[in-house]
Formats: structure tokens, sequence, C-alpha cells
């Protein structure tokens, strides 16, 4: 059996998500980066992989997967200690519910090919692809926010790391990177400090990564 591979990137935060995923459950896999910033995944190479043009890419056997989410569910099926939706089908719910408020809500808005359209089509700078970004997460933080009121132990939704972590962890990551101000979202700050402080969480951060670019991080 080839050992499953996932193509990522260090930046991407849909590919944080997974590498999280991975990490808490154990597993090491081969890591293949993909330069995004070449716009390498929107070529026919990549598409052959998934033809939605993005990251992450699972692949195991011949088998591919593209979409976080599904990937995830795929590896806590398959590997289901610790389990990311635990407790009970209502439990189970909020966990994808607030999953979904970043993954389907926030964080498309803010994508590198929304960035790029904003800046080929209305000629969107650095400062203004910053503000946009600023602007969506904050429309979608206040919801989850108020979410964690109801849903919070230790982390987003009780006291053991799931699948909503895994989202909101990666956004956070976004929400400082483009100079968000956090002070209004005081339970998704304390969510993300407690899931970043476990070692699974900090090995699969950008800055961790091989692929991590030191100039990029230097100049944004
Ligand atoms: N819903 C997808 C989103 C995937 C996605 O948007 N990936 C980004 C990186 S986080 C990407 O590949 N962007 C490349 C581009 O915009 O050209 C998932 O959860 O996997």
């Amino acid at each position: 059996m080839a050992e499953p591979t996932l193509h990522g990137y260090w930046r991407s935060s849909a590919a944080y998500r997974v590498r999280i995923a991975l990490n808490l459950k154990g597993l090491t896999v081969r890591h293949v980066p993909v330069p995004l910033r070449t716009g390498v995944q929107a070529g026919e190479a990549h598409r052959a992989l998934n033809p939605a043009g993005l990251v992450p890419v699972w692949e195991e056997d011949g088998f591919r997967l593209s979409q976080s989410l599904a990937i995830i569910e795929y590896l806590d099926e398959r590997h289901p200690d610790p389990p990311l939706l635990s407790g009970d089908a209502r439990t189970r719910a909020v966990i994808r519910q607030i999953a979904l408020d970043i993954a389907a809500d926030i964080h498309p808005i803010g994508n590198l090919r929304v960035l790029d359209a904003l800046t080929a089509n209305f000629g969107a700078d650095a400062e203004a692809r910053a503000a946009w970004n600023r602007h969506w997460i904050a429309v979608g933080f206040a919801a989850v926010e108020v979410r964690l009121a109801e849903t919070a132990g230790r982390f987003a939704v009780g006291d053991s790391p799931t699948l909503a972590d895994l989202c909101l962890v990666p956004q956070v990551y976004n929400a400082r990177r483009f100079g968000l101000d956090l002070d209004p979202y005081p339970r998704i700050v304390a969510a993300d400090a407690a899931a970043r402080a476990l070692a699974a969480f900090a090995a699969a951060a950008p800055e961790a990564q091989a692929d991590a670019d030191w100039r990029v991080l230097r100049t944004s």
C-alpha cells in the first residue's frame, strides 16, 4: 500500500485543517507542497488531481479526495480515535454548524482566487485585499462568537478538540494575518489559544511546515 499523500500548501487554511486532523490521530503521511502563489493549482497537472484547482487533495492507493471537511470526515471514520465529531446527534450537528460557519461562509470569500479577481477586475491593492478579508471575517466571527457562548468549554464545543476547532484555528490565523482586531471575540480567542497549546495544532501551523516561505512571512 502506497503512503497516503496530502497535496497542500503551508498557508492554505483548508490544508491546515487536515494537517491538524492527521496530527491529532497520529497519522504520518507524505506532504506534497503546491505553491499557490505561482498559480500552479490552476494548471492541467493539478486539475487532474482536483478539477476545482484547489488544495488540499488527499491521495491514497488511487483514491483521490478534495474538500477538507470531506477528507477530515473520511479520516475520522477510518481512524476514529480521537473522534473529531463526538457526542450525541445534536452535538455533532452543532460541531458541523460551527465548522460550516467558517468553511462555507467565511473562508471562500477570502480565497486567493477571489482576492486576485478583486485586483484584476477592480484594482484592489494589498490594503484593499486585507480590508476585504477583515470585513468578511468580522461578519462571520460575530456569529461564531455568539454560538460559542452556548457551546464552548475549553474548546469551541465542549472540552475536547473537534472539527469546529480544526476550522476555527486556521481562520483565526488568517484574521491575524490580515490585521483584524480580535478584541470583540474573546470566546474565539480563548478557544483558539486552548487548541494551539496542543502539540497537534502547533505542528500543523503554517510556520512549522517545510514549504513555509520566510520571505512571504516577512512581507505580509
Ligand atoms: N472548500 C475547500 C476550499 C479549498 C480552498 O479554497 N483552497 C485554497 C487554499 S485554502 C486554494 O487552493 N486556493 C487556491 C486559489 O484560490 O487559487 C476545502 O475546504 O478544501
